[in-house]
């Protein structure tokens, strides 16, 4: 029997297992829409298209399955370019589908016509831009292939409306064949075996164990690894809850805001085990600095990461779980590395996280400290991007694998909510909060229709701060104070807002009105927000400056604040490492 290349589209993602799509319609679209509603699909509306790319990249990576958004032709696809970007970086699973104007008025600047294919190369793992509805099938089933295999990432399909209208006989392929795509998955014995003798002589091994660990759910492989032979682990941002947060061996996250204890242990380590991570700026500092004293162990499934930013002397081009199965077979007797992990209980004691005033002022560690007493780490966190975003991973002690999600390498305000909103729509029965700041909130807060159409049992802490921040913390201590356009004083009425949208809403300014708060939110039923008036001049430390050093970490703001009428004393590279006693080779 003959199908039309909408309802093609549908039976893919039904082939698919793809239960829920997020996504807007228009003109171009619209064949699709007629019959999606004949599907087993329930299709999410959002409220900006950008929220669908982002809904679908936190459903990808909530689920470990692919996500999936759909916008109409022009304006409507050139909107996903955002998520579609965010989800690029951050290897998400995702499938945008996307209608185009007809075949015959492609490249006559047709209306609404855009040239979603050249616009998304690159910030798409592949596209496809399907010109014969014969090829639907075939498309569709490479387009998820390759969403969720090897490196994950965002996949881009284009169907121009003739295309959608166009029937044909269907049969979904059971079996892709791509001759140029086959991901090595499984490690080279060789290279496990290097690997290993260099565990077993390293003297201060460290693992940096990042998003890959979570993507291949090598959590247990991990902790395995680093309790057998003893060795500290760190996290990039992407790689939080890859390690129990509070596990003796745990260090925290690296870089520019990461714990100081980290730092200098990725600092003075003579082993780097890098798993399923990018090395990237944010996360080792100034490159040339960078594992001096250390061999490099780098395990990722994308040979292009190897050596990109760091030098590598044992690549093992694999997926992680296979690899640090093959790792933990081939390793011998940890040797002794009692001084290592004294070393670092130092560094720890004397260099510790800052605590929260106790002034009356509220820190942002106020309510994370609350949020992690409150949930015990049994939530799923989304942090929008900031400072808000620095001090969770901070504060927040990740227990419970894959329950952090945030936009890492694009850095993407405004992820947080509809990323939220798809997650939730992927762990529907898992406690969820959304962190955002006030700037990052409205970039995306209509997308709180959705959550309060569907009474998304999502609790929102909105960090307000009344500023952008964390531009606001780059001008004080590297623009000599000068403030420029990073001033949020004024509308809107967060709490007025929420309850325009039919969602209850408080406002605390008081840390000890703090528990109280949360514990009201979490009572609700349905989406519930929390506006928490955080000091304004609050900076957030640690801090690696830009272009220096993971061992000249400032770990504690010891210049005056200029609120007190104080001179600011504004931060400067040092350049000259730690004193580190007797670790220096
Ligand atoms: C879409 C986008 N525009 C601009 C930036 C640059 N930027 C990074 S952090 C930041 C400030 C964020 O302010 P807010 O959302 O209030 O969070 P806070 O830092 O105060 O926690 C800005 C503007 C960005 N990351 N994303």
């Amino acid at each position: 029997m003959k199908i039309n290349g909408s309802r093609m589209v549908c039976e893919s993602l039904v082939a698919e297992g793809i239960r829920t799509v997020f996504g807007l319609p228009g003109g171009a679209i619209m064949p699709l829409y007629d019959v999606l509603p004949q599907y087993p699909i329930k299709h999410v509306l959002v409220r900006h298209e950008q929220g669908a790319a982002h809904m679908a990249d936190g459903y990808g990576r909530a689920s470990g399955d692919v996500g999936v958004c759909m916008a109409t032709s022009g304006p409507g696809a050139i909107n996903l370019v955002t998520g579609l970007a965010t989800a690029m970086m951050d290897s998400a699973p995702v499938v945008a589908i996307t209608a185009n104007v007809a075949t015959a008025f492609i490249g006559s600047d047709a209306f609404q016509e855009a040239d979603i294919t050249g616009i998304s190369i690159p910030v798409t793992k592949h596209n496809f831009l399907v010109r014969d509805v014969r090829q639907i099938p075939t498309v569709m089933k490479e387009a998820f292939h390759l969403a969720r295999t090897g490196r994950p990432g965002p996949v881009l399909v284009d169907i121009p409306k003739d295309v959608l209208q166009k029937e044909d006989e269907f049969s979904y392929p059971s079996k892709v064949t791509m001759p140029g795509y086959n991901p090595t998955t499984q490690p080279n014995t060789v290279q496990v075996r290097k690997a290993a003798r260099l565990i077993e002589e390293a003297r201060r091994p460290v693992i940096i164990a990042g998003h890959g660990v979570l993507i291949s759910r090598a959590w247990d492989e991990l902790r395995e690894l680093a309790e057998k032979a003893q060795i500290p682990v760190i996290n990039p941002l992407l790689g939080l809850s890859n390690f129990p947060g509070n596990h003796p061996l745990y260090l925290g996250m690296m870089g520019m805001h990461g714990t100081a204890y980290a730092c200098y242990a990725a600092d003075q380590a003579d082993l780097i085990i890098g798993i399923g991570n990018r090395f990237d700026d944010r996360a080792i500092g100034k490159f040339t600095a960078f594992a001096q004293r250390a061999k490099v162990i780098h395990i990722d499934i994308d040979p292009a990461e190897i050596g990109k930013n760091v030098h590598t002397d044992v690549p093992i081009v694999a997926d992680c779980k296979p690899a640090l199965q093959a790792l933990i077979r081939e390793l011998g007797e940890a040797p002794e590395r009692g001084a290592w992990l004294e070393q670092i209980a130092e560094w720890k004691r004397q260099y510790p996280l800052p605590e929260p005033p106790s002034d009356g002022r509220l820190s942002h560690r106020h309510v994370i400290r609350e949020l992690w007493r409150a949930t015990g780490g049994k939530c799923i966190i989304v942090t929008d991007v900031g400072q808000h975003q620095m001090f969770m991973a901070q504060e927040f002690p990740f227990v419970v694998p894959n329950t952090h999600i945030s936009s890492g390498g694009l850095g993407t305000m405004g992820y947080s909510l509809p990323a939220a909103i798809g997650a939730h729509f992927a762990r529907p029965d898992e406690p969820i909060w959304c962190c955002a700041g006030d700037g990052g909130f409205q970039m995306t807060s209509q997308e709180l229709a959705v959550a309060k159409n569907y009474r998304l049992n999502l609790k929102i802490a909105l960090f307000n701060n009344h500023y952008l921040g964390m531009v606001r913390q780059w001008q004080q201590l590297f623009y000599k104070e000068n403030y420029v356009a990073v001033d949020l004083s004024g509308p809107p009425d967060y709490v007025k807002l929420a309850d325009a949208y039919g969602i209850p809403a408080w406002q605390v300014e008081d840390p000890a009105q703090v528990p109280e708060a949360v514990r009201k939110a979490m009572s609700q039923e349905g989406p519930a927000l929390i506006e928490f008036l955080v000091d304004p001049n609050e900076n957030i430390f640690p801090m690696v400056v830009p272009g220096t050093a993971l061992a000249e970490v400032i770990p504690f703001e010891t210049h005056p604040r200029s609120d007190n009428g104080q001179q600011p004393v504004h931060v400067q590279s040092s350049n000259q490492p730690v004193p580190l006693p007797g670790l220096r080779d």
